[in-house]
């Protein structure tokens, strides 16, 4: 039988690197004309590199998450690498600083590239590390329809079916005026016709009276769902739209660790859950969320990190959709395959993340 090696915790390489985005974000939690990535490589003694990347959305975060990074890597150094000990062990020192933002993201970093040496090592993509398959996954395209005045739309939305073929995208809502919101989705519509899935996200952008107002007079428009109406950490007040909206709402992205994931879930904060990988911990943090979700009976969904939450979904009982956006692929050597509505997830040892090397020099900063 062929011997697995005991990978060892040796060092980490991390390299801030920045993307122009071919449709510039417009949206309620900011705007943004390039997309930032925290690159992270982490070696070990056995010579097997584990590698992963954050999107912080803001190019200057690397400046603290970078640090907070190589901390844990200092504490963990020559230790074996075991993702679930180390997210325990961090737990109970991170909690003096705080066990939710700066924190829990360089764990998540970590964590995931530390899953992905795992994977390497015993030759297996990390789907079927965690006992799922590769293979295919429903995804929508969430590439654009950001708040663009509205009759910017149409063709975008056309655009976005088109670029794979897809059966479900997204756009935002929550403009000053309900009537825009309105010529919003009828331009779309117009465009994709009604057999293609809607998704909107509000991006916290409304007070609780604001949303019911804007939600119910959105609610027969036949969206497929309500993304983050407000604020994302207020659960009870989450859970008196989820309770009045026919249309299901979307939480998720927001929320920090399978802690609070549990405390959302059991307030009934929302229908359908989407977590982000940076935030609900990495694969170790999902993994205990998507269990969480699936026992509740509530569908999983994705937010941001293609790669690795595809392989996740695979591995999570109520996988429901895969957020796609391709603001990452220059960097990614072989960016997976989107085709007719689905992203194929490669079967290739780990999480199918290398770099390119020459786009990571031409976009480091
Ligand atoms: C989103 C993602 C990234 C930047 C802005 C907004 C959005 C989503 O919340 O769900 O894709
Ligand atoms: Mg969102």
């Amino acid at each position: 039988m062929k011997k697995i090696p005991k990978l060892t915790l040796e060092s980490v390489h991390i390299r801030a690197v920045s993307v122009p985005l071919r449709r510039p974000i417009v949206a309620k939690v900011g705007q943004f004309d390039e997309w930032p990535f925290i690159l992270i490589d982490v070696k070990t003694s056995e010579g097997i590199i584990g590698r992963s990347y954050l999107e912080p959305y803001l190019k200057n975060a690397v400046r603290y998450i970078g640090p907070a990074i190589e901390d844990i890597v200092e504490s963990f150094k020559g230790k074996p690498l075991a993702p679930l000990d180390m997210y325990r062990d961090a737990m109970s020192t991170l909690h003096l600083i705080g066990r939710q933002g700066v924190s829990l993201i360089a764990m998540a970093g970590l964590d995931m590239a530390i899953w992905d040496a795992l994977a390497k090592a015993v030759d297996l993509p990390l789907a079927e590390l965690l006992g799922g398959s590769t293979g295919k996954i429903r995804t929508y395209n969430t590439n654009g329809c950001w708040l663009l005045p509205t009759d910017k739309l149409a063709k975008e939305a056309e655009e976005l079916v088109k670029e794979g073929n897809f059966s479900a995208i997204k756009i935002r809502l929550g403009r000053p005026k309900l009537a825009d919101d309105l010529k919003a989705i009828a331009n779309v519509r117009s465009a994709i016709g009604d057999d293609i899935h809607l998704m909107c996200d509000f991006n916290q952008g409304q007070t609780l009276q604001e949303a019911i107002a804007r939600c119910h007079a959105l609610d027969d428009q036949g969206l497929y769902w309500f993304e983050e109406p407000i604020v994302y950490d207020n659960y009870a007040q989450s859970a008196q739209l989820t309770r009045e909206l026919k249309t299901p709402v979307q939480i998720g992205e927001n929320i920090y660790g399978p802690r609070s994931f549990f405390d959302a879930v059991q307030a009934k904060a929302a229908d359908l859950y989407m977590p982000d990988l940076m935030r609900i911990g990495g694969v170790t943090g999902w993994m205990r969320a998507a269990a969480i979700a699936g026992a509740a009976g509530h569908p999983l969904s994705s937010h941001l990190y293609p790669e690795v939450s595809a392989h996740l979904l695979k591995a999570s009982e109520s996988a429901d959709w895969l957020e796609w956006r391709d603001w990452g692929n220059p960097l990614i050597a072989e960016p997976f395959e989107v085709k007719d509505g689905y992203a194929t997830i490669p079967s290739r040892p780990g999480n199918g993340i290398e770099w390119d090397e020459a786009a990571v020099r031409k976009y480091a900063y």
